[in-house]
């Protein structure tokens, strides 16, 4: 068989069992079964930062076997306020380029976007950077679930949402409707990462939030 059939017969079977053309995922372990650590490539741990809040905020994300349907699923507890959160790996930017992320998200509320990042002052440049080598600099627009929406354990025991569907997320950097001041802020962007966050909307009636999300990708669309 020629190249060109094994090509074909390769495209035929790919069409058949269904398969998209593999794009490229520009973040590292999108779908949180990185074998030996589901976690890889994703930050919770915000300890560097020395905000109260957030040293705690690594034990509130764990990769969880299974949800609605999907396997090795990121966890996110909003338990406390102001919330929980957590950002993909790295992405070298261009401010020429323009970035799709999507992914499947259950529960929250949440907030999503891109968030930018820029070296911090006297940090020589270098192509693997540890997060408290960067500062933000930019926050992409959000595409956010409101807490009505949202998976909720109440005070009660009550819970709400808990069966809500999958939901497919999309966010773009920068976004269609881009300012000028946001376009010029963004041209001191060295590297992009997504942002996902959840929070507890009225801590005095709710014990916790609950988000899952899966299968995030960011592509470059431009
Ligand atoms: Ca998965």
């Amino acid at each position: 068989m020629n190249t060109a059939c094994r090509l074909a017969a390769w495209c035929f079977l790919g069409v058949a069992a269904g398969q998209a053309p593999a794009a490229s995922n520009l973040i590292v372990n999108g779908s949180f079964d990185a074998p030996g650590d589901p976690l890889q490539g994703w930050s919770a741990d915000y300890t560097h930062e020395g905000i109260s809040h957030y040293m705690q905020n690594a034990a509130r994300v764990a990769v969880v076997p299974s949800e609605g349907g999907r396997s090795q699923v990121l966890h996110l507890d909003g338990s406390t306020e102001p919330g929980t959160k957590v950002e993909s790996s790295l992405i070298p930017f261009d401010p020429k380029g323009r970035y799709r992320a999507t992914l499947f998200v259950k529960g929250g509320p949440y907030r999503i976007q891109f968030r930018g990042y820029q070296w911090r002052p006297g940090v020589r440049p270098h192509p693997d950077p540890k997060p408290e080598a960067l500062r933000q600099v930019y926050r992409g627009k959000e595409d956010v679930g409101q807490p009505a929406s949202g998976h909720l354990v109440k005070r009660t025991g009550a819970v709400t949402g808990a069966n809500a569907p999958w939901k497919r997320v999309t966010v773009e950097l920068p976004g269609t409707a881009a300012s000028d001041l946001s376009l010029k802020s963004l041209s001191k962007v060295r590297f992009i990462r997504l942002y996902v966050y959840t929070w507890n909307p009225d801590a005095g009636k709710n014990e916790r939030s609950v988000l899952f999300i899966d299968e995030a990708v960011v592509e470059r669309i431009d």
